[in-house]
């Protein structure tokens, strides 16, 4: 729940500025960051949440000490549908290259942290704990310079979040008239983000809402430019451990602008899959009500987690 397993400090530091808008990037497959290829696939909805921690030397820290939310990106009503046709966060990171993008908040002091980006995946959320949610994190070691002020109140993990936490055990094949995200609020001077892609080719710009006020730029938008406060960010990759599938690869973007696409699954009563002939990959969907895609796998065997997703195990 920290920092996923199997991992373990490396010696580099990413060197940034409070203020820095960061973009973290998630992948399917180790080494393959193609835009055309969803960030996180498989139907593998939810909230997309940032936490740092403040510590003494990123380079060897183990992430025990507390942690404060800086930015989420988590959930909006999409006007049809149940909860899987919402937009969340995870869909404006699946459609947009697997990045999301942030500020690190100006008002933190300077010095190591841990960044600890989580992407929640709720697909099979519904199933009594511990069966269930879906956590994707990594944390990147960060030397943040130009801060000022104190550090927030903290939680640790584990210990932030519960598995029956209503964000967390939650069935998504059901009209959502809210959602909870799990965990703390965003700190002050920290943002938010209404997510606003549902497909490939949505706007992937959009501006974050800083809490306390004024707005954050938060996506890139194909080309990329650094901003003049920006120092690019580019040395850490972290590899997540065996139990996931996830690469993230820090890079440091730009830039703006809203719009929502407006795609609605195709409902079909199909269980064990769709009508293709072809292999999903690892950790890929491979069939559930709905699914329209590849029903085989090209590596382990297409398991039923529930009615609406089975996935290659
Ligand atoms: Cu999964």
């Amino acid at each position: 729940m920290r920092c996923n397993v199997g991992t373990v400090p490396v010696s580099g530091k990413c060197s940034v500025n409070a203020g820095d808008v960061v973009t973290i990037e998630m992948h399917q497959q180790i080494g393959d960051r193609d835009c055309s290829v969803e960030g996180i696939g498989g139907a593998h909805w939810g909230p997309v949440q940032v936490y740092m921690s403040k510590v003494t030397d990123s380079s060897t820290d183990l992430g025990a000490g507390g942690w404060f939310k800086i930015y989420a990106d988590t959930w909006a009503k999409y006007p049809t549908g149940d909860g899987s046709s919402d937009w969340w966060g995870t869909k404006d990171m699946n459609y947009c290259c697997g990045k999301l993008s942030f500020a690190i908040p100006s008002n933190i002091p300077s010095g190591d942290y841990l960044l600890r980006p989580e992407a929640l995946a709720l697909h099979a959320a519904g199933a009594p704990p511990p069966n269930g949610a879906q956590f994707y994190v990594s944390c990147f070691q960060l030397t943040v310079s130009g801060g000022s002020g104190s550090v927030p109140p903290t939680v640790s993990f584990p210990g932030a979040y519960s598995d029956t936490d209503p964000g967390i055990y939650i069935n998504i094949y059901q009209s959502l008239s809210t959602y909870i995200a799990p965990g703390p609020t965003v700190m002050p001077g920290g943002a938010t983000k209404s997510p606003n892609v549902l497909s490939f080719g949505g706007n992937c710009a959009a501006t974050s809402t800083v809490i306390g006020g004024g707005s954050n730029p938060t996506t890139a938008k194909g080309t990329t430019t650094t901003p003049k406060t920006t120092t690019p960010v580019t040395t850490t990759k972290t590899t997540t451990g065996p139990t996931t599938k996830t690469t993230t690869t820090p890079v440091v973007t730009t830039k703006t602008t809203t719009t929502k696409s407006t795609t609605t699954p195709v409902k079909t009563t199909t269980t064990a899959g769709g009508t293709g002939g072809c292999q999903s990959p690892q950790y890929g969907q491979c069939g559930g009500i709905g699914w329209t895609g590849c029903t085989g796998c090209s590596a382990g065997t297409c398991s039923v987690l529930n009615p609406y997703y089975s996935q290659c195990v």
